[in-house]
């Protein structure tokens, strides 16, 4: 049971903590052409509480907008805000205004600190929003650094210095919004403790990093997976972040090895591109690779050890739950299983009573632990938590070892004609065809069999699309996974529905 002093901020835990025991002078953040240590970060989060308080009016428990790309500002404005005790909302980099004004006035935004590059979406969302008042920008390019509304300026006349706001371990701090893979936004309220039980539980547990490790990834900060693995968890420990503004595979690549990166975060999407570069990477000091956001299938697993030599660190975690709740150490990989509860967390698989089922049952996946699910004002709360568990919406089964192994999003089960046929299950099939470059498959209506098996197909370039493909297609599953689970239906399109965070939105399929 992990305990926390009933006073507690996460920014002075993180920051200043560091700076206070004489490490200030360890090197923290690194971009391109910026390299700041942790004094330096905690000296630019403190001209930003600075500026919060004296310039714009905040005050303890106000929400802060925080918008722009993965970059040092950014980073120092989720510690300014959380050191003057206001509450950290990082919206998705890609957002446009209308939905930027959805996230404020459900969250009843007043400030924000957004990077220049997204001012119009901005205050866009400014002018459509009810609550969001205050602006500040910051990595404006030469005219635009001289505005009013610019924050380096403001930050130029504040001190270095400020005493981080005392705050209660059970104050909100940040508010995580999901991403949207239903369609409308809930937003996640976690406390200052629930921050520094993240950085208790996986990392030391599993990921078992060490303060000359250098973190690089590609999520943004706005999805809890980016804070956690690119801010919170190299912070916790005295090590260092990267920074990468663009961070598809190619970038993140290079990023890992310009940098010397050690540690990487991404989704098994990039890791498939990436193991194309396998030579170069097996060059780089890189060593340790987490896998979240999507289901990691074994194929993808295979192709990164066979391409670097890296077994990768496979892991669940959701924006209710704040991070990964279930998750392997390396050496303990089980290809084709997510992992193990994290040790602070308790998982089981459940049905639709709630009752846990025995191993190798599909059912609903169920968790508890130190952090948990608290919507902000939405009904949906007594959906996501029942009896004390979290449901984080995963069909799971445990196998006999207590490994939890993946079926699929509780919504992506197929029922067809009596048989239950995972999604995901038919999606690996199909990737393995020489002619998948991406595919995703969603159970619609049929007559006959009540749904049958869809499968929306991306070709790789040289393949072309029609009947003898369909067919194709449809045979090669056949022969690789029970027939039943075969796709009566294939569609071939040009991408597929994603939102930000590179997660598919199958209910966008539904539509098409
Ligand atoms: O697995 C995920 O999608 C996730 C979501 C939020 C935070 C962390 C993770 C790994």
């Amino acid at each position: 049971e992990l305990q926390f002093p009933e006073r507690l901020n996460c920014a002075a835990e993180l920051l200043d903590r560091h700076v206070q025991e004489g490490r200030g002078d360890r090197l923290c953040v690194q971009a391109d052409g910026v390299r700041w240590t942790y004094a330096e970060l905690q000296e630019n989060a403190n001209r930003i509480a600075h500026v919060l308080t004296r310039d714009m009016g905040l005050v303890p428990g106000n929400r802060v907008l925080l918008c722009g790309p993965n970059n040092p500002m950014l980073v120092a404005s989720w510690f300014g805000v959380v050191k003057a005790g206001g509450i950290a909302v990082a919206a998705m980099p890609l957002l446009r205004a209308k939905e930027l004004s959805t996230i404020a006035d459900i969250a009843r935004i007043s400030h924000a600190l957004c990077d220049e590059a997204l001012r119009a979406e901005v205050e866009g969302a400014q002018q459509k929003s009810a609550t969001l008042k205050t602006l500040r920008f910051f990595n404006g390019r030469a005219g635009a650094a001289n505005a009013a509304d610019a924050l380096e300026p403001l930050m130029a006349q504040a001190s270095g210095q400020f005493q981080t706001v005392d705050t209660a371990a059970t104050d909100t701090c940040l508010l995580g919004f999901t991403s949207g893979t239903t369609g409308v936004p809930k937003a996640t309220m976690h406390f200052h403790r629930d921050v520094m039980a993240v950085c208790a539980c996986w990392p030391p547990h599993v990921l078992r990093a060490d303060a000359d490790d250098v973190f690089i990834g590609s999520p943004p900060v706005a999805f809890t997976f980016g804070l956690g693995g690119q801010v919170l968890f190299p912070m916790s420990i005295g090590a260092s972040m990267v920074l990468l503004e663009k961070a598809g595979p190619p970038q993140l690549a290079d990023g890992i090895e310009c940098f010397g990166a050690t540690v990487v975060f991404t989704a098994p999407t990039s890791y498939r591109v990436m193991a194309q570069q396998g030579e170069r990477l097996r060059k780089t000091r890189l060593r340790k690779c987490v896998s979240a956001g999507e289901a990691l299938t074994a194929s993808t697993r295979a192709l990164w050890k066979d391409a670097t030599g890296i077994e990768i660190i496979d892991g669940i975690g959701s924006t209710e739950m704040l991070h990964i709740f279930i998750s392997h150490r390396e050496e303990e990989a089980r290809p084709g299983a997510t992992g193990k509860a994290v040790p602070g967390y308790r998982a089981k698989v459940v049905d639709d009573e709630g009752r846990e089922l025995p191993p190798g049952m599909v059912g609903k996946l169920a968790v508890q632990g130190p952090t948990g699910c608290r919507y902000l004002n939405d009904s949906r709360q007594s959906k996501y938590v029942s009896q004390g568990w979290n449901l984080t919406g995963d069909a799971y089964l445990m196998d006999a070892d207590g490994y939890f192994v993946y079926q699929a999003r509780t919504d992506d089960m197929i029922i067809s004609a009596g048989y239950n046929i995972a999604a995901p299950e038919v999606e690996e099939a199909l990737m393995q065809h020489a002619a998948v470059a991406e595919c995703a498959v969603i159970g619609v209506a049929d007559a006959e069999r009540g749904q049958i098996v869809k499968a929306f197909v991306v070709l790789r370039a040289g393949h072309a699309a029609g009947d003898a493909m369909a067919r194709e297609l449809q045979d090669f599953v056949k022969s690789t996974v029970a027939p039943y689970k075969y796709p009566r239906a294939v569609q071939f399109v040009n991408q597929l529905p994603r939102t930000a965070t590179g997660k598919l939105q199958r209910f966008r399929l539904h539509e098409a």
